[in-house]
């Protein structure tokens, strides 16, 4: 099949790079290999040979995961949580909570109605049944239509299968039998995946950070039960040791963490420290998607197993006991804490082992982000540089584990924190030791 689409394909010089700009008219300007194009964004009808660029953004809550497929075209990822790739033709990618990702769809095709479908992989097999603490769903699909200007709209719906879920609604025109694009499946939940995208302003990273962190995510015992409403047990931790978020008395950003503070978690990187690494072990029977603010991060390892022995194709991981994992997968796998029990021991991870997991780091060229997945069971390894200063939240982005205490803070240079406005309401006792 010929190569389709609108953005230059390849790495290094040969990649061009796409420069978007949106008018407050929905009306973009994209500058792709020296052409200029007005797009009207806000119909959402496309005309033959125009280029669409959409910008997927994850607005779910609870959701972690959505696979976006787009029926008959090429999609080219352009950008990643706001920081340009190299150009690559996707047939599928994926969107966590908060994730964001630029792609340019070009509409060449004959014209019709193609199906863009997007599923949360991880609830399909709800749809048949309910699962233990896991509600059945009506559908893991949703689905709109990529519309050719002169079209007549769809008229069919999704149908209702007789064991749960729907099939989906027909396509129209070139659209009733899509061709297949051409490209790479790209699912953040997999290892390889990691290597498959490459920033164009690439970012090495050194052999050595200035300092490093483990932090493991979990659940604090001796129990951990999910009352109604589930946001009123706050057990979940993401730290140093257990410790889930707990409010300060007053903004750490105001008293530098030094007064009403206690049992905060929360990390001074020592001011002469410019690359931090975090290595972060989830502790946990299910991935969490972890946001961090004031920075963008590179990935610079990711557990293998995400995809074998506990990858998305293997659910039973989900229910796999310590002590079965520890005989048959993994030797080093341990309990979040050791006095959860029954039937919350289910949270114990496979932890990061440097000895034989650092050969797999990715330094030339880690990919540059503000979101990971944090995959089951698994660890992921990142750095940033502390060069902005400030109290910056990282935490996870799933609606259900921010209440439940999975946050935590890095105060980074507070000698150069800014001065709080005298005009700022505060709280608590403590004064402002940041207030000139
Ligand atoms: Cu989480």
């Amino acid at each position: 099949m010929a190569e389709r689409g609108c953005v230059p394909q390849g790495r290094g010089r040969a990649a061009r790079k796409p420069r978007v700009r949106r008018d407050r008219q929905g009306v973009v300007e994209r500058r792709l290999g020296g052409r200029l194009r007005r797009v009207p964004l806000a119909a959402g009808h496309r005309a033959a040979g125009q280029v669409l660029p959409p910008a997927f953004i994850g607005m779910m809550g609870q959701t972690q995961n959505f696979l976006i497929d787009m029926a008959g075209h090429n999609m080219t990822l352009i950008a990643v949580d706001g920081e340009d790739v190299v150009p690559v033709n996707v047939t599928q990618f994926n969107l966590h909570a908060g994730e964001r990702a630029d792609v340019v769809i070009c509409a060449d095709q004959e014209p019709g109605n193609y199906l863009m479908t997007a599923t949360y992989d991880l609830a399909c097999f709800l749809e048949k049944a309910p699962a233990p603490h896991m509600p059945k769903v009506d559908s893991c699909n949703f689905w709109a239509f990529l519309h050719y200007e002169g079209q007549a709209p769809p008229t069919s719906k999704a149908g209702k299968k007789l064991l749960g879920g729907y099939s989906p609604p027909a396509g129209t025109g070139g659209g009733e039998k899509p061709g297949k694009g051409t490209g790479i499946t790209w699912n953040t939940n997999e290892r390889s995946s990691w290597s498959a995208v490459r920033n164009l302003e690439v970012v090495p990273e050194p052999e050595q950070a200035d300092v490093t962190y483990v932090l493991d995510v979990g659940v604090v015992g001796p129990q951990f039960t999910p009352v109604d409403p589930y946001a009123t047990t706050d057990r979940m931790y993401m730290f140093t040791n257990h410790t889930p978020w707990k409010k300060p008395l007053t903004p750490l950003l105001h008293t530098r963490g030094q007064c009403g503070a206690e049992g905060v978690p929360f990390i001074e990187v020592p001011e002469n420290a410019t690359t931090v690494e975090l290595i972060i072990n989830n502790l946990s029977p299910t991935a969490h998607v972890l946001h961090m603010h004031g920075a963008s991060f590179s990935v610079i390892n990711y557990a293998p197993y995400s995809e074998s022995w506990c990858s998305a194709g293997h659910f039973e991981c989900f229910f796999l006991p310590l002590s079965v994992a520890k005989t048959l997968d993994c030797p080093g796998a341990r309990a979040g804490d050791p006095g959860t029990k029954f039937p919350y021991d289910a949270y114990w991870g496979c932890p990061y082992d440097a000895e034989k997991d650092s050969k797999g780091r990715m330094l030339e060229a880690p990919l540059q982000k503000d979101m990971i997945s944090l995959w089951r069971r698994s660890w992921a390894v990142i750095r940033f540089k502390a060069d902005n200063p400030g109290v910056w939240l990282f935490h996870c982005h799933m609606e259900q584990h921010i209440p439940t205490g999975q946050v935590m803070a890095f105060s980074i240079r507070p000698q150069e924190h800014p001065p709080i406005p005298h005009d700022v309401p505060t709280e608590g006792p403590c004064p402002v030791w940041s207030r000139p």
